[in-house]
């Protein structure tokens, strides 16, 4: 468990610490653009199968890091894992995406909510975390995530993902005491599935707040930032740092660097340049490539990546440390895996120091 890690620069740039170049890993990096994954997936038969088998799990864990010199691992598994285990029948659907069964629909369905049993009912995700280090062997640190409980509440309250979100948000509006024992009991939750990850085994913690940026600056700060805060200060160690990445979070980036978390994740609506200036330091930022810019040729990609190193650097002083490279959103199954070839070698080239 304590085996020394041979490359621990994501660990070293998330404590702001000097690196001989900047580490990148990227989010969705296992998935539909990699044809081992869609094998892998064929022979299981579903993407929950994947998800709930540790060993298929663990695979599709590795299949990225095969392909690619990336300077972590992410844990395979999904955000919904939660909800699931809450009671909801998580089920995907057939080309539609994530649904539940038992979607919350009454402020009595979620005073019923409990805080599930991490070694019980989602110990098949621990279970995963122990076998994916085992199988690592400390060559790159192992991601650990959760949803945020603005993101996770989103799909309980509608049963699946949507354009509006709109029973979820008339929820916080028509009856915002039952949306804030929801986002509550949802943060205990989060808390103990990231410290269960933690404790099998996961070496940084990541919240994925995806739907964060869909709120009004005034909902946001009522319905998601005090939650993202609380798990920030309640999962605050000394070894294993926490990152907040929010899909349209540039908005709320003072407020997140006072958040006590280690490093913010920002998607492409703000330069990096900008939010390091803000940031003046306090914690580490990733970020912040657009996903689509994979779509451009490999030559393309290679500039794309040196300006978003370029602008974190101009914003911090002229310094590249405290940066961790990543794109502003996940990567999609139309990618191209020669063009994130591309991308990353271009990081570790280009931030050489
Ligand atoms: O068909 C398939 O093979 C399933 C596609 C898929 C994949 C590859 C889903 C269903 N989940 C995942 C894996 C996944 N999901 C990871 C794996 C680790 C990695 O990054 O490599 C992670 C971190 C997630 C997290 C996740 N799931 C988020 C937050 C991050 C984000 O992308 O914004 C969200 C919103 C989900 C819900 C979800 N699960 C799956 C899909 C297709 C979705 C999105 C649905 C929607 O758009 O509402």
């Amino acid at each position: 468990m304590s085996t020394p890690l041979k490359n621990d620069r994501l660990l070293r740039a998330l404590r702001r610490e000097p690196v001989d170049c900047t580490p990148v890993w990227l989010m969705r990096q296992a998935g539909r653009y990699l044809p081992e994954y869609r094998a892998t997936r064929k022979a299981a038969g579903s993407f929950l199968a994947m998800a709930k088998t540790p060993e298929l799990a663990c695979e599709v864990t590795l299949q990225p890091l095969r392909r690619f010199p990336l300077d972590a691992a992410i844990l395979f598994s999904d955000i919904l894992t939660v909800p699931d285990a809450m009671g909801l029948g998580l089920y995907f659907a057939e080309g539609e995406g994530p649904k539940f069964e038992r979607p919350l629909r009454s402020a009595a369905d979620i005073a019923a909510l409990a805080v599930p049993d991490m070694e019980t009912e989602l110990r098949y995700v621990m279970d995963a975390v122990r076998l994916i280090r085992r199988e690592l062997d400390g060559a790159v640190p192992l991601i650990g995530f959760s949803g945020s409980p603005w993101t996770l509440a989103c799909y309980m309250v509608e049963g699946g993902g949507s354009k509006e979100w709109g029973k979820v948000k008339a929820l916080a509006l028509n009856e915002p005491a039952a949306m804030h024992r929801l986002l509550d009991t949802v943060t205990d939750a989060v808390i103990a599935y990231l410290g269960a990850q933690r404790a099998a085994g996961a070496q940084a913690l990541q919240v994925f707040d995806t739907w964060g940026g869909t709120l009004s600056p005034a909902m946001y700060r009522e319905f998601s930032l005090p939650y993202l805060i609380r798990i920030a200060r309640e999962l605050k160690s000394a070894e294993v740092p926490v990152i907040l990445f929010g899909k349209g979070n540039a908005l709320h980036l003072d407020a997140l660097f006072a958040s006590g978390a280690d490093a913010i994740g920002v998607d492409w609506t703000v330069t990096l340049e900008d939010a390091a200036r803000r940031n003046g330091g306090r914690v580490a930022l990733q970020g912040n490539l657009d996903p689509a810019m994979l779509y451009g040729s490999p030559d393309a990609v290679r500039a794309q990546v040196r300006a978003v190193l370029d602008s974190y650097r101009d914003g911090n002083g002229g310094s590249r440390e405290g940066h961790v490279f990543n794109l502003g959103h996940g990567l999609s199954p139309d990618m191209n895996p020669d063009h994130v070839a591309a991308l990353v070698d271009e990081v570790h080239a280009y931030s050489a120091r």
